[in-house]
Parts: structure tokens; C-alpha cells; sequence
């Protein structure tokens, strides 16, 4: 295989280790823990798991032997950089316990457990993939793990193999399913410990304990590098306003620390749409404002960050978006029957008046996504919405209406961009390859000392990886009760972002300013070579939660 440069010389790079992990570890027992909320309902759901106190890994001077074990490992839902660092730091951390211990690689996610396919990962195998992005070593798959069924099956093959404890690598939905297998495999005495890793690009799996989900960081850098980029150019050229949508499913982590990064003209916050409960017109007349603004003072360029989920933050859209499923469930015969060119005036004829009236003001192309394009549960798939395309043609409509009324005098072109893969696989960063491998070897030795139903912990992140803090967290801490499809479950709490928080509070300080002037920031590639504060810098959300 022809490598490039960069990975030769990448994968001779020893990731940092916190000093605690480095030589005999021992475990300190915190205070028991309880849910963050509804503690009676989860506890009599996870009698086995709930409960159990915080721990933290400590230097000793003492050698303990741990008895021979193999492990598994499983990689869940979308790819973040980091995750071969964890498998990395999994296998390093089994074998120094002994070895002899195997570590197997289950297949394309929880279905490869569930379908008994998997590999045996040799140290071979692994130094191909250290320091590298992607899952590809064993790729990664979206099956949920809810079923008794499914856990027999991979009961089954774990017991075959001779695994004792299994690593989910995932995000809150995973790890929720993560402690839901080891509470059943506790309730059933099979003796397989189960232990959960943060993982997801979007940052939306964090709290107390767990500061930040691996791969945050450098999707936010490789964003953060093509945005200043972008930025550079529309100074350049100054004739464009560039539309920038970013991934992050539903919480607006991501856009927020892009804008951190390279303070753009315009960043939305989806938690703020929704907290002030902005219309679709509220958010247009804001950014076409902003545009009239800088157009009277000469600069018709500029750009806008918008997050992922935006849509589903409209109060109105959402109450829009509720009716449309709705509807279109129970007559999807009739409106299979209605002419093309008739069908935007049948569902406005059909909907409540406040809807009727915000699906007529939407553009024809998204008024027809919303129409048409569901998935398998009947819902409209809002992230196939081109959220950036959908405002810049409303801010376009909006300056032609004020230009016709005098109220603006400029000139408007969009141009318009996604990035969401382009990260989701990169290099990961000198950070998430510390981070992530720490999280591994963290987790090696929550296994050896006999835990299930944690998650692998790595705290004190933005002091140098010498200082971190490994440890584990009781899954159960994370969690509380929602409805999922019309049941109450038990699920880790989803981390958004948060309007009194220092990272929101320091971007909307500055905000009005990034708006009026350009004061883009070139953020530039991600190094992994060179001076510590070039390449070892955490993200700006993470700093500014920590105070720093
Ligand atoms: P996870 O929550 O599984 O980490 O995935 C995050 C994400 O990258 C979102 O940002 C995005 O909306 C989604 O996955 C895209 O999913 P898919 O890879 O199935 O297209």
C-alpha cells in the first residue's frame, strides 16, 4: 500500500500518556454516584450498574498480575478521528497486562458482534493504523444493540472467542446500549464486562466527567482551516457571501467552535434560535441585516456558519415539520395520486393556518424535501435540507423586497458549502491522538480491575497529557429518562450547547464586532510537527469551559 509522507512519518509518533497510566496503575474509589436525573426509575433498570463510585487511576509502586483475557472491540455510528488511537491504546494497555491476551475486532459496528464477524487484531495490524483517522481497521456501523435476542447472539460468539470484556466506541446512543449490555450481562452472571469510549465529532457527549467526546477536535480544525481559507478568499475577491453549514446532527458544538476559531460575519446558534424562539423570518431578517449593513459601508462579501440541525431548533419549523409527518402518514395514498405541479398547493390546502403559511413563504426546492424525501420511520430527513441554500435564497428575496423600498443599496452573490465528511476522517490531531490513546489504555485497565458499565474517562484536559486524570464513569451517572418513539428510556443525556456557558458567552461577546468588521482568523492546517503551542492546543470550547 503506497503511503503518503505524512503517514510514514505519522506513525512513528508515541502518543503522550497521563503520568498514572504509565507504570502500575492502581484504582481509587470515589463517593458513589447517582443519575443525573429520575435516580429511582434508573436504578430499578440497572440494579447491577447503578451506583457504583467515580474512579481514578493512580501511579503504585506495586506490580499486580492480572489474570490472561481476550478482549473485543467495537466501533459504532459516524466515524471521528481518534478511533484507531483507541484501539491502539486498548491493545498496548491488554498486553502489558499479559501477552498472551488476544484483542478481536468486531465488523462494520454492533452488527458484526450480533453476525459473528470479526477479526483477531495483531500487533501487525495495529501499527498500520496508529496515529491514522478513519475506522477503517474494522469499520463501523449504526445497528442499535436494544434486543435480548442480540445480546444472546453476541453472548454467544464472545464465549466462543474467550472475550471477557467488550469496548463500545460510540456516542450517547451507544453508550447507552453499551451499559444496557453490561447491565444484562451482570443480571445474568455470563462474566463479561462491557465499557463504553466517547467518541463523536459532534461534542454533544459531555458533562462533569467526561470533558469532551474525541474527535471534536480535529473536525473543528479541519473545518476551522477550509472556513479561513474560505474567508481569505472572500476578502480577496470581496464580490461573495459565502454559506457554510457544518455538521453536527443536532447540538451546535461544532459551528460554535468554528466561529471561536475564525470569527466569520455570522455564526447561528441553534440553541439560541430555539431559546428565543425565532421564526424562519427572524433568522433571514438578521442575516440579510447584517449584509445591508456591511453593504453600506462598501462590503458586499462575507460569511455564514449555520449548524446541521438548525431546522429542527425553529420552533415553528418543528411544529411544521410534526404536522407533515403527520399528515402525509396517513394519506400518503391520496397524495401519491396529486399532480406533481399540484402538490404544494394541496398540502398548504390541508394544513393548520400557521403552517399553511410557512410552508407557502418556503422555497419551491426545500417546500419539496419537506414534501417528499422521509425515512424508513416516516420522518422527513432533515439533514438532506440545504439549510444554506434555503437562507441565502431568503436573504436574497428579502434584499430585492428592501432595495425595491430604498432600505438597501448593494450588490448580493452566494456561494454556498458543506463540511461534515471532509473531517469525520482526518488525521487526528496531536490532541485526539493523546486523548484517544489514553481513553484506550484507560479502559484496558478498568478491564483488568474487573469494571463493567463504565465509560472510560480522561479529565483535565487542557494541561499537558503528563496531568491528565484517568479514570472511569459509571454509564448509569449519565443518564436520565426521555421518550424515544413514545416510550420513556433510559438515556445518556445529550449535551447542547449551553446559552450561560463560557464558550457561547465569549462568541456572543465579540459577535456584533465580527459582524460589522472583517476580522477573519486563518486558523491553517493542523500541524503535527513543531512547537507544543502550534500543535498541542485543545479547542477553544474546551479552554474556555476550563477557564482558561
Ligand atoms: P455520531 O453521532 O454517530 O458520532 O455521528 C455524527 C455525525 O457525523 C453527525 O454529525 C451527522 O449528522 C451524522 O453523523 C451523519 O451520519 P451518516 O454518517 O450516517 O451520514
Amino acid at each position: 500500500m503506497t503511503k503518503s509522507a505524512l503517514q510514514i512519518a505519522r506513525a512513528a509518533y508515541q502518543p503522550k500518556l497521563p503520568k498514572a497510566l504509565k507504570g502500575h496503575v492502581k484504582v481509587v474509589a470515589g463517593a458513589a454516584t447517582q443519575s443525573v436525573a429520575d435516580q429511582e426509575e434508573i436504578q430499578k433498570l440497572f440494579p447491577n450498574t447503578y451506583g457504583m463510585p467515580l474512579i481514578k487511576f493512580e501511579t503504585s509502586e506495586e506490580a499486580v498480575n492480572f489474570p490472561a483475557m481476550n478482549v473485543g472491540v467495537i466501533l459504532s455510528g459516524g466515524q471521528a478521528p481518534g478511533g484507531h488511537n483507541v484501539i491502539s491504546g486498548l491493545f498496548d494497555g491488554i498486553k502489558k497486562m499479559d501477552p498472551a491476551n488476544k484483542l478481536y475486532g468486531f465488523i462494520l459496528g454492533p452488527g458484526g458482534l450480533v453476525d459473528h464477524k470479526y477479526m483477531e487484531l495483531t500487533a501487525d495490524i495495529i501499527d498500520e493504523y496508529r496515529n491514522t483517522g478513519g475506522f477503517d481497521i474494522i469499520g463501523s456501523g449504526r445497528t442499535k444493540l436494544e434486543k435480548v435476542e442480540q445480546f444472546e447472539k453476541g453472548y454467544e460468539i464472545l464465549k466462543e472467542l474467550g472475550i471477557k470484556a467488550l469496548v463500545i466506541i460510540g456516542g450517547d446512543d451507544s453508550n447507552t446500549n453499551a451499559c444496557v449490555l453490561a447491565e444484562y450481562y451482570a443480571a445474568k452472571n455470563y462474566g463479561i464486562q462491557v465499557i463504553g469510549c466517547p467518541k463523536t465529532i459532534d461534542g454533544d457527549l459531555k458533562n462533569d466527567m467526561i470533558e469532551t467526546s474525541f474527535g471534536f477536535d480535529t473536525a473543528c480544525k479541519t473545518y476551522s482551516e477550509v472556513i479561513g481559507n474560505i474567508e481569505r478568499d472572500c476578502n480577496s475577491a470581496r464580490k461573495y457571501w459565502h454559506f457554510i453549514k457544518l455538521m453536527g446532527r443536532s447540538a451546535s458544538h461544532i459551528a460554535l467552535e468554528c466561529a471561536l476559531q475564525t470569527q466569520p460575519n455570522i455564526c447561528l446558534i441553534s440553541e439560541e434560535v430555539e431559546a428565543k424562539n425565532m421564526s424562519l423570518d427572524d433568522i433571514v431578517t438578521y442575516i440579510a441585516q447584517v449584509v445591508a449593513d456591511r453593504a453600506a459601508k462598501g462590503n458586499n462579501f462575507g460569511t455564514v456558519l449555520i449548524p446541521e440541525g438548525l431546522i429542527e431548533f425553529i420552533p415553528a419549523m418543528k411544529s411544521l415539520i410534526a404536522e407533515l409527518n403527520d399528515f402525509l402518514a396517513a394519506n400518503a395514498e391520496e397524495f401519491s395520486h396529486i399532480k406533481r405541479s399540484h402538490q404544494r398547493d394541496y398540502i398548504i390546502s390541508k394544513l393548520t393556518p400557521a403552517n399553511a403559511a410557512i410552508y407557502a413563504s418556503l422555497p419551491e426546492g426545500v417546500a419539496r424535501q419537506l414534501s417528499l424525501d422521509r425515512d424508513p420511520h416516516g420522518n422527513v430527513q432533515v439533514s438532506l435540507i440545504e439549510t444554506e441554500k434555503l437562507l441565502s435564497e431568503m436573504v436574497g428575496t428579502k434584499l430585492a423586497e428592501w432595495k425595491e423600498a430604498g432600505k438597501y443599496v448593494g450588490k448580493f452573490a452566494a456561494q454556498h458549502h458543506f463540511f461534515g465528511y471532509e473531517g469525520r476522517c482526518a488525521a487526528p490531531s496531536n490532541f485526539d491522538a493523546d486523548y484517544c490513546y489514553s481513553l484506550g489504555f484507560a479502559a484496558s485497565a478498568l478491564i483488568a480491575n474487573g469494571k463493567t458499565g463504565y465509560m472510560s474517562s480522561i479529565r483535565n484536559t487542557t494541561a499537558p497529557a503528563e496531568e491528565w486524570i484517568a479514570g472511569g464513569v459509571p454509564i448509569t451517572m449519565m443518564m436520565n429518562m426521555e421518550r424515544r418513539h413514545g416510550e420513556m428510556k433510559p438515556v445518556i443525556q445529550k449535551a447542547l450547547v449551553k446559552l450561560d456557558g463560557a464558550p457561547f458567552k465569549a462568541f456572543a461577546a465579540q459577535r456584533e464586532q465580527w459582524a460589522k468588521e472583517t476580522e477573519y482568523v486563518y486558523p491553517g492546517p493542523i500541524q503535527y510537527f513543531g512547537p507544543s503551542e502550534v500543535c498541542d492546543q485543545p479547542t477553544k470550547t474546551l479552554q474556555l469551559e476550563q477557564g482558561k
